[in-house]
């Protein structure tokens, strides 16, 4: 997302508005004439359109059968889903490459079973856990969340995950506990992206949030998108999903909980605080110091249907979220 001190958003992203018009209506014709409905809602578990020429992710063995009873979710009305080759082939993932492109040329070789996660911190249950011991006790359900990303695209995906809100309950955090932390895995020799001179961010990657974010209903932890297993572009083979916030808080690939009293260090706020805040709630209302936040490019876009919409307040999930948040300033607390 930037480092790069060049314009991120080229100008063939933004859209006349004539040509937003025009999409506009095509949209509105296309809905009344029925030809998106029948891509629109009520998608479910195995009646995905699977047509794609794309890799597909069964998992481990002691996760396919908990994939294959997950819970449908019916939808987001009117906003169909991005096609599985957007969702796991356009992706940030830095420990693999700064280019769209390159989580999966590179982190196909990623071992992601067995995986050892550390809870630590202000809990009764903390030690290390193999996944599938951690995940045993949950059931699975779809979610089809809107994300957005920090730098202006955006897609629906429905991920197949565990509320976050389960597995902290089992952890038992203390009275102590006012956020939780995450961290991602430090392995240069999996990941080119940690290696060497190029290195861009202070590895490991961490995200974190205040417990009531994370015990919200919302707040998944995501093991599968489109009912198979995550790919290993896409954050396998657990990683976290926080739909009102943008993108860069839903972290992948995680090896440690930390349950603290203190505000986690988080990766791109330690980068660039006057860019990244810890909230990071989704705000078209207040811009990124080098562009605006008002609009999106939801994908998939091409130069000549770059598909701009309207970002809403907490990526459209205020009715959900925003009593989180009453009484912050929330330019400040970006
Ligand atoms: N460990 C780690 N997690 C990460 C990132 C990253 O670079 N490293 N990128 C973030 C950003 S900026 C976004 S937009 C989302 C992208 O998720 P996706 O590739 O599954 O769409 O992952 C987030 N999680
Ligand atoms: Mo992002």
């Amino acid at each position: 997302m930037l480092i790069k001190k060049a314009v991120d958003i080229r100008s063939s992203e933004i859209t006349p508005e004539s040509v937003y018009r025009q999409r506009r209506s095509l949209i509105k014709a296309l809905v009344a004439g029925g030809a998106l409905a029948a891509a629109g809602p009520a998608l479910a578990l195995g009646r995905y359109d699977l047509s794609e020429d794309a890799k597909r992710y069964p998992g481990p063995d002691w996760l396919q059968g908990k994939l294959r009873a997950a819970k449908a979710d019916d939808g987001i009305p009117n906003e169909p889903l991005t096609p599985y080759p957007h969702v796991t082939g356009h992706n940030n993932f830095y420990e693999f490459g700064l280019d769209k492109q390159d989580p999966k040329a590179k982190a196909q070789g990623l071992v992601t079973d067995p995986w050892s996660v550390e809870v630590a911190g202000e809990a009764a249950k903390t030690g290390r856990y193999n996944l599938e011991d951690l995940l045993k006790p949950h059931a699975l359900e779809e979610r089809i969340y809107r994300m957005r990303c920090v730098e202006g695209w955006s897609m629906v995906i429905p991920w197949v995950g565990l509320p976050l809100a389960d597995l902290i309950k089992r952890l038992e955090p203390t009275a102590n506990a006012k956020y939780v932390e995450f961290t991602t895995l430090h392995d240069p020799a999996q990941m080119p992206g940690q290696r060497g001179f190029f290195s861009t961010l202070d590895w490991p990657y961490v995200e974190g949030l205040r417990m009531d974010e994370a015990r919200h209903p919302l707040t998944l932890l995501a093991v599968g998108v489109y009912g198979d297993a995550l790919p290993p572009q896409n954050g396998a083979p657990f990683r976290l999903v926080v739909p009102w916030k943008y993108g860069f808080k839903s972290i992948k690939s995680i090896v440690r909980i930390r349950f603290t009293e203190q505000m986690p260090a988080v990766t791109w706020n330690q980068t660039a605080p006057n860019e990244y805040g810890f909230y990071a709630n989704v705000n078209p209302n207040v811009d990124h110091p080098r562009w605006s936040q008002a609009t999106e490019r939801r994908l998939p876009s091409s130069l000549f249907s770059p598909n701009i919409i309207d970002t809403r307040m907490f990526n459209g999930y205020a009715d959900e979220v925003a009593h989180l948040y009453s009484g912050m300033d929330l330019r400040k607390w970006f």
